[in-house]
């Protein structure tokens, strides 16, 4: 396997390829970064040599979990030697809001506080030590509101971010009342913290003619171009964001990151200083939006066999305070609530509820887990009851290969393998064997008790709203051969620069160290989607 340090000549190299050792598609080739991460030479924002004259930006958060906003005071902060300006609402020239696809983030709070941690100002100083010392001397007064902070509330109050709506397939009713079997439930699916290595941070540099060029940490640098334009209020082609890689994303930096490069941008605008924003940990933990938590209740008509004949589920998704991404997040949980199994007779409710807490987001599965989960549990619930095994149940509930094989929104499920593969993950898992020396060894024993499951996945890649499914990417080949790859996916570690670049040498085939990985920017590749829903190195490495 080729080295990305040595040089090689071309003498070298076209000998390397006549022997079939390139590093194009289907090899095994070390991330492109590999080097530099365990070097320290990759660089991230907070790397990039700092600014003449730089400010760095503290925001002063809500203590309040909802609560009208009776008076802010900033003149405490510019006591602060070092301190360059102290933000609030008013201070932003264009658009407020921020909110991703539709309204309900504004950048600074606007007259309330909605959730323990949202952004009530902001201050810039020459140093972060003397940011926060001056952000938290403001002067904030509040007058508390009621909190809604359970969604088991927030669903029974019909307290939404978005309307509720539903997937139905067949006549989930009469099949609930005639089936010989019925069983109700409920189930809490928890939250998850994002917790990347490099929390949130942006750097900005104006620049001629109003512009300015942000770095940043994103998965999203167009939505990203887009709000920095819009909080300003000038057109797009004003700004330039640039992203070399992120220190981990998850989905947490496909909406979120777009705060601290707009408050960055504000700042800039007024100030005409270069301005940064790395959060701190803490204040990453409690200002940014985690995987949405689901209240689920389940209502299954089943036979002696545990053959599913009717069900209806409540999703109910723990929102947080504003939409964010949440309509597309439920949606995929409702998709997913059949994970592989034919449900026939099925009503899916999708709910978005609304709670005081911040804004979930995009985390890796985007709902799919917590879809898949809710019917996993009802299959343990079914076996549970009949006394069965829980892979006897899940067998026969699988999805037909040429029957019983339409989903609940109606989808044929085609090229399905699942028999099959089950078939043969159960014998080389030897998992009849092991289920019963596990049944023993629990009768055994009264407190250390084991388990071992198995579960199928079925999953759907690529973007529920399908215009978002499209790429570009932009190769310069110079003159003495090398290659210059550039394409509107984001690198967060996941390897997705070192899979395009084995598509580009794949086709043009050369080894893989004529070819140099540059950062995303949306002044080379325009108009990009989120590097999201599995569908980056498909998209990207197409479009390359
Ligand atoms: C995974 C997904 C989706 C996603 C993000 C993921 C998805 C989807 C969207 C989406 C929808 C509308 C928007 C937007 C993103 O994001 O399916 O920015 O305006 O539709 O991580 O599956």
């Amino acid at each position: 396997m080729s080295s990305h340090t040595e040089h090689k000549s071309q003498e070298e190299l076209a000998a390397l390829f006549r022997a079939g050792m390139t590093s194009g598609v289907g090899r095994s080739v070390k991330h492109e970064s590999a080097d530099k991460h365990v070097s320290g030479e990759a660089v991230y924002v907070d790397d990039r040599l700092e600014f003449p004259n730089q400010l760095h930006v503290y925001a002063r958060q809500s203590d309040r979990a909802h609560a009208r906003i009776l008076r802010i005071d900033t003149r405490p902060c510019y006591e602060f030697p070092g301190v360059a300006i102290a933000i609030t609402k008013d201070d932003v020239p264009g658009h407020l809001d921020i909110g991703p696809v539709v309204a309900g983030d504004p950048l600074l709070a606007d007259g309330k506080v909605e959730y323990v941690g949202q952004v009530v100002l902001a201050v810039a100083a020459d140093s972060l030590e003397t940011a926060r010392k001056a952000a938290i001397a403001a002067i904030v007064e509040y007058e508390d509101l009621e909190p809604v902070l359970d969604v088991v509330e927030a669903y029974r109050k019909k307290h939404f971010v978005l309307a509720s709506h539903t997937h139905r397939i067949g006549d989930s009713a009469s099949q609930l009342a005639s089936a010989p079997r019925r069983l109700q439930g409920t189930l809490h699916i928890g939250g998850q913290e994002h917790f990347y290595l490099e929390t949130q941070i942006s750097s900005v540099m104006p620049t001629e003619d109003g512009g300015m060029l942000v770095y940043t940490s994103t998965q999203n640098p167009t939505e990203v171009q887009k709000l920095v334009a819009e909080v300003l209020g000038v057109p797009m082609n004003k700004i330039v964001i640039d992203m070399r890689r992120m220190g981990g994303g998850f989905g947490g930096k496909e909406t979120q990151a777009a705060g601290p490069a707009c408050l960055c941008a504000v700042i800039a605008h007024l100030t005409g200083r270069p301005t940064k924003m790395r959060l701190p940990r803490m204040e990453d933990m409690s200002m940014t939006g985690k995987r949405h938590p689901f209240y689920v209740e389940y209502d299954v008509g089943f036979d002696d066999d545990g053959l599913l004949h009717g069900i209806e589920l409540d999703l109910a998704g723990n929102c947080g305070y504003s939409p964010d991404l949440s309509g597309s997040i439920v949606d995929r949980a409702m998709f997913h609530s059949d994970n592989a199994y034919f449900l026939g007779n099925a009503t899916i409710n999708g709910h978005r509820c609304k709670t005081n807490t911040a804004s979930n987001t995009a985390y890796r599965g985007f709902g799919g887990p917590q879809g898949m989960v809710a019917i996993e549990e009802v299959m343990d619930a079914v076996a549970r009851s009949l006394g069965k095994d829980p892979l006897e149940v899940r067998k026969l509930n699988y999805y037909g290969k040429t029957e019983r094989n339409v989903t609940h929104y109606h989808q044929t499920v085609e090229h399905n393998v699942i028999h099959e593969m089950t078939a043969e993950l159960e014998e080389s898992a030897e998992y009849a064997k092991r289920r019963r020396e596990i049944i023993e060894f629990n009768q055994k024993s009264p407190v250390l008790k084991k388990g071992l499951a198995m579960t199928p996945v079925k999953f759907g890649i690529s973007f529920t709203a399908t215009f978002l499914n499209q790429a570009g990417a932009l190769i310069h080949i110079y003159t003495d051969g090398s290659i210059h790859l550039n394409h509107g996916g984001t690198e967060m570690g996941q390897g997705l620069n070192t899979k395009v670049a084995q598509v580009v040498a794949e086709v043009f085939q050369v080894d893989i160290e004529r070819i140099q990985i540059t950062a995303t920017n949306t002044d080379k590749v325009p108009n990009t989607s989120p590097t999201a829903a599995s569908s980056g190195t498909d998209l990207n490495g197409m479009a390359a």
